[in-house]
């Protein structure tokens, strides 16, 4: 049997909950198609993100990585096409702030998703699940996340397949916040379409 890896995020700024934590613990130890799931949750800290994937990676040795991340605002289920070398921008839960670094000083400038992008875009679709490219992560913990995965994949010389995932905010966050929003399970149903499909 083989491993996938599934990541998402804890609450972070004005987002109380994150629906990628729920859809990661409903998948954590599922088995889809060819591999077992193994879900991680992460916490939104500069400081710590990049330690907990290369050991998780590591550890678990995956054969697929997919991290998830909620993009509040957003409307559909964004696959992101490319990571890029820069932190910027708001607080991370730890209280750091951001001010253009780079995530690897001799990294390169940008990582594209080895995950087939357009195939899932097609399964999503298919399946009536609002879905595009995203070309850009933007410059927070969700780009950093997709760059250090891609980046240690690389520099452990292995083919693993990686990338990210955004996903709309479920409908409390919407309700409170009156951003676009999607039911939790309408979430996971786009996660378990993504994840067999891999
Ligand atoms: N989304 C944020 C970080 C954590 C999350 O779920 C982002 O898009 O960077």
């Amino acid at each position: 049997m083989k491993t996938l890896l599934l990541t998402g995020f804890e609450p972070f700024l004005q987002f109380r909950e994150n629906p990628t934590a729920a859809a990661v613990k409903m998948f954590d130890g599922e088995v889809i198609g060819d591999y077992r799931i193994t879900g991680r949750v992460y916490p939104v800290a500069f400081d710590q993100i990049n330690e907990l994937i290369t050991s998780d990676i590591d550890a678990l040795k995956p054969d697929v990585v997919v991290n998830l991340g909620l993009a509040g605002g957003r409307h559909t289920i964004d696959i992101e096409r490319i990571a890029i070398n820069c932190i910027d921008g708001r607080t991370d839960n730890e209280g750091f702030t951001p001010d253009g670094e780079k995530i690897d000083a001799s990294g390169p400038d940008g990582l594209f998703s080895t995950l087939p992008i357009k195939r899932l875009e097609k399964a999503l679709k298919a399946n009536h699940v609002p879905a595009r490219i995203s070309n850009s992560a933007g410059t927070y913990l969700c780009n950093n996340l997709m760059y250090t995965s891609l980046n240690h994949i690389r520099q452990s010389g292995k083919s693993t397949p990686a990338g990210f995932i955004h996903v709309p905010a479920h409908h409390e966050i919407g309700t409170e916040l009156n951003v676009s929003s999607w039911s939790q399970d309408d979430i996971n149903k786009a996660v378990g379409i993504i994840l067999g499909n891999i």
